[in-house]
C-alpha cells in the first residue's frame, strides 16, 4: 500500500467537494473505510439529489454557505475534477488549511496495484480501453477507470496487489495531485483544449506534465515523438524534466523511437538485450479508422511491451479491438451513405484528425460550446475534406468565420442537421458528427449528443430498394 494511505482510514474527517460521479464514488469508498464525510456541492439540486441517494450514518450534506463552522474539524478535502481550484468552496477549504486533493490522488494512496496512467488532449479513452484489453489478453487481472467514466477511486479500492489499474487521467484531475506516482505514464498529444479553464496553452501543458512529476527510477514514461510539444521532453535522462526512464514512439522510423512505423509495419527496437528490430504487426490490421489511431495503438503497444507482454499477444489484442462508441463509430449505412458518430471530438484538433481519417467526401455536423479554442486549423481541414458543413450551437459563427470554400448551413437542432445531411449526401458520402466543441449548450454530455445522433439516424427514411 502507498505510504500515505493511513490518512483515509477510520475516523478521518473528509470534505468531499462536488457530488457527481467522482464525488459520489469518493463518498462510497471512504465511508466504507470508516471515514466521516461532509459532502458539499455548489448546485443546490445536485446536493439534494446526492443526499437522497447517499444518505447514511457518517455522511453529512452541507451547502457551501453553511460550511464555515465545520471546516476546522476536518482533515482533508477531496475535490471533483469539474470543480476548479478557483472555485469559492475550494478557496474556503484552503483558507481553513485543509489539503485539497483530487480524487485520483486519493485513489492512488489507496491503491495496492501498480497504475498505468494515460493523459493527452485526445485519444485518452481509446488508448486506455485498448491498454485494458491488451493487459486482459495477456491474462493480467486489470481494472480500468478514471476520466473514461467510472471513477478511479472505485477501481483502485478493489484492485489487489497483483493486478493492474489502467487509468485515464485528465488535466483537471492532475491539478490537485501531490504524490500520484504511476508505474507507467504516457502523454499522447497536446493540442488546444480547455482554454476556458487554463490561462494559456502553457498552463494547460503544465497541468498534463504533472503526470510524471512524482515518477522515479523504477517507473517508465512513454512519449509521442511526433508531437511538437511532447518531443521537447526527449532529451537525455539527466537533461530531461521527466524524472524516470523514457520510451518513445513515432509514426516514422525515428532513431530515438523504440516503437515506430516502417513501411506500414509497426516495429519494435528493444532498448535492452538483442537490439534487432522485431515486427509487431502491419498497420492495416488495426481495426480503428485514421492515422491518429495508429498513434493510440503505438502508445498502447509500447506500454504493453514495457509491462512485459509478448508481442504476439499485443498483435492479437490490437486486431480484436474495435472503436469505442462516440469515437468515429459507424452507426449505419443508408442508401450508400455512412453515418459516423464522433461526438467525443470535443476540440478542434479531434475534428482535424477525424476528417483526415475518413477517405470519402463528407457532410460534417459541427458546433456546440467552444472552450476558448480557435478554429483556424479546423476551418482549413473542413475546406480540404468537406462538401457541406452543418453548424449548430453557440460556436456556429466562430467556426463559419474560418471556413472559406466548403458550403455552410446553420441548423437549429441536431435532428434538423441529420435530416438535412440526408438530403445533401450522395451515395459514397459520409455524414460525420464531429463537433469540435463541448456539448453543454444543448446536451447534458457528449454521450447524450452522440446517442441522439444515432437515434435520429436510425429514424431516417430509406428509399425503397
Ligand atoms: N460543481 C461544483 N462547483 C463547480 C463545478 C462543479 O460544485 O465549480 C459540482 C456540480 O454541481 C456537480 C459536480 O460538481 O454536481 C460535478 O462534478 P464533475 O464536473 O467533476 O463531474 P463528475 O460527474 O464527477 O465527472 C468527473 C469528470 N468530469 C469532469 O472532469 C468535468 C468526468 O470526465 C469523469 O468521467 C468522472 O469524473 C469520473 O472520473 C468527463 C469530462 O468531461 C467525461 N472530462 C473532461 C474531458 O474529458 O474533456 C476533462
Ligand atoms: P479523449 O478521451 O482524449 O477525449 P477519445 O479516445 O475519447 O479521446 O477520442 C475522442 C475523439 O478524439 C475521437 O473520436 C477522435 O476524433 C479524436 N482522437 C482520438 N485519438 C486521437 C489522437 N491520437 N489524436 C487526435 N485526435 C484523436
Amino acid at each position: 500500500m502507498n505510504k500515505d494511505a493511513i490518512l483515509f482510514d477510520a475516523n478521518a474527517q473528509v470534505l468531499v467537494i462536488g457530488l457527481g460521479r467522482s464525488g459520489r464514488s469518493s463518498i462510497e469508498v471512504l465511508r466504507a473505510r470508516g471515514a466521516h464525510i461532509v459532502a458539499t456541492d455548489e448546485s443546490p439540486q445536485a446536493l439534494a439529489a446526492a443526499q437522497a441517494d447517499l444518505a447514511q450514518p457518517g455522511v453529512r450534506f452541507i451547502a457551501p454557505e453553511h460550511l464555515a463552522p465545520v471546516l476546522s474539524s476536518l482533515d482533508v478535502a477531496v475535490v471533483s475534477p469539474g470543480v476548479p481550484m478557483t472555485s469559492p468552496v475550494v478557496r474556503m477549504a484552503q483558507d481553513a488549511r485543509l489539503p485539497v486533493l483530487s480524487e485520483i490522488e486519493v485513489a492512488y494512496r489507496l491503491s495496492k496495484a501498480p497504475i498505468v496512467a494515460v493523459t493527452g488532449t485526445k485519444g485518452k479513452s481509446t488508448t486506455t480501453a485498448l491498454i485494458g484489453a491488451l493487459f486482459r489478453a495477456a491474462g493480467r487481472e486489470t481494472y480500468v477507470g478514471g476520466n473514461i467514466g467510472n471513477p478511479l477511486i472505485g477501481e483502485t479500492d478493489k484492485a489487489p496487489a497483483n493486478s493492474w489499474v489502467i487509468a485515464e487521467i485528465s488535466s483537471f484531475q492532475l491539478e490537485s495531485i501531490r504524490s500520484f506516482k504511476p508505474k507507467i505514464s504516457t502523454i499522447l498529444n497536446l493540442s488546444p483544449d480547455h482554454l476556458d479553464r487554463y490561462y494559456s496553452m502553457d498552463e494547460y501543458a503544465e497541468a498534463k506534465y504533472r503526470i510524471f512529476a512524482n515518477q522515479g527510477k523504477g517507473d517508465i514514461f512513454v512519449g509521442n515523438l511526433d508531437d511538437e510539444l511532447i518531443c521537447q521532453l526527449a532529451q537525455s535522462e539527466e537533461a530531461s524534466r521527466v524524472p524516470c526512464p523514457m520510451l518513445w514512439f513515432s509514426r516514422h522510423a525515428h532513431r530515438n523511437a523504440t516503437l515506430y512505423v516502417k513501411r506500414e509495419r509497426i516495429v519494435w527496437s528493444p532498448p535492452t538485450g538483442d537490439p534487432r528490430p522485431i515486427e509487431i504487426m502491419p498497420v492495416d490490421e488495426i481495426a480503428l479508422l485514421g492515422r491518429h489511431n495508429v498513434d493510440n495503438v503505438l502508445a498502447a503497444v509500447l506500454i504493453g511491451l514495457a509491462a512485459g507482454i509478448e508481442p504476439e499477444v499485443l498483435r492479437q489484442g490490437v486486431r480484436n479491438f474495435e472503436a469505442l462508441q462516440h469515437r468515429l463509430h459507424p452507426i449505419a449505412t443508408l442508401d450508400g451513405v455512412t453515418y459516423i458518430n464522433d461526438s467525443k471530438a470535443t476540440n478542434p484538433g479531434a475534428v482535424v484528425a477525424a476528417l483526415e481519417a475518413l477517405d470519402a467526401p463528407t457532410i460534417l455536423i459541427a458546433g456546440g460550446r467552444a472552450k476558448r479554442t480557435e478554429f483556424l486549423a479546423m476551418g482549413r481541414a473542413i475546406d480540404a475534406h468537406v462538401r457541406c458543413v452543418l453548424l449548430l450551437g453557440e460556436a456556429s459563427d466562430d467556426i463559419a468565420a474560418m471556413v472559406k470554400r466548403a458550403n455552410i448551413e446553420t441548423v437549429a437542432s441536431l435532428e434538423a442537421a441529420v435530416q438535412r445531411a440526408q438530403q445533401l449526401a450522395l451515395p459514397g458520402d459520409m455524414v460525420l458528427l464531429s463537433p469540435g466543441c463541448a456539448s453543454f449548450d444543448m446536451f447534458a454530455s457528449a454521450e447524450e449528443r452522440g446517442n441522439q445522433f444515432a437515434q435520429f439516424v436510425r429514424a431516417l427514411p430509406q428509399s425503397p430498394a
